[in-house]
């Protein structure tokens, strides 16, 4: 533990809701949002609450495909993480993967107050084609792009040099760009917490004119 301020003290948490198919309800509010995207599975939903300091805000599950909905989390009155549901999941159906892809695709697309995006890659696998199309559209996109890498708490410290090594080979990204993360020791919690606050500060890189 370092005695540095915590980035991202948490005073208020709110539940918004979730939406269920692209163009279908949303909250209505005009908050910055930052989402979290990545394969089912991967941590998301677990991250989200390590930031928050919250053991069960959003849902975690062993089972692959829990979070089938974009899922809308209110921090401090001051912004909002949006927990995807994850991509590319094998077992699930595949008129159902198109459908969380077209999903993910929708919010992506329509969302103005959208500051930027955390992409998950677990720290113990490959990056999928899934994976690195994700990161691919997202900087055709050109939306701010962060790369937490997950589960790092499963490998030693060697292995885990080794794997995010060849993660930032595997996917062209530039290293600091990538946060090695843990939900189970809090590790990257912090730097996570502190580039949400920046993306959040700063403006759209949407132009408002945007067509939707
Ligand atoms: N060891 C370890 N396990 C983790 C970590 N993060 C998540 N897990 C486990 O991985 C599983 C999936 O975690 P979730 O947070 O539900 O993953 P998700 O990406 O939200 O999954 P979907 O909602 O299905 O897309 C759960 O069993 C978690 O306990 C981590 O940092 N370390
Ligand atoms: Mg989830």
């Amino acid at each position: 533990m370092t005695a540095d301020k915590d980035p991202l003290v948490i005073r208020h948490l709110a539940f918004l809701g979730g939406m269920a198919v692209g163009g279908g309800w949303r909250p209505d509010q005009t908050f910055p949002e930052v989402a979290f995207i990545g394969r089912s599975n991967v941590g998301k939903s677990s991250l989200l609450n390590v930031i928050v300091r919250r053991k069960a805000f959003a849902r975690v599950s062993r089972t692959p495909g829990r979070t089938q909905e974009v899922n809308f989390f209110e921090v401090n009155k001051e912004f909002v993480i949006v927990d995807l549901p994850g991509y590319g999941y094998a077992r699930v159906a595949k008129t159902k993967r198109h459908a969380w892809q077209g999903l993910i695709d929708a919010y992506l697309r329509n969302t103005q107050q959208l500051r930027g995006v955390v992409v998950l890659l677990d720290a113990r696998r490959e990056p999928t084609d899934d994976d690195l199309g994700m990161l691919d559209y997202l900087s055709e996109l050109e939306i701010p792009t962060l790369v937490a890498i997950t589960k790092v708490d499963k490998l030693s410290k060697t292995e885990r040099a080794e794997s995010i090594k060849q993660i930032v080979l595997t996917t062209g990204i530039d290293p600091s760009q990538a946060v090695p993360c843990s939900a189970h020791t809090g590790e990257g919690r912090d730097e996570i917490a502190e580039a949400l606050m920046q993306l959040i500060q700063e403006p759209a890189w949407r132009a408002a004119e945007t067509p939707l």
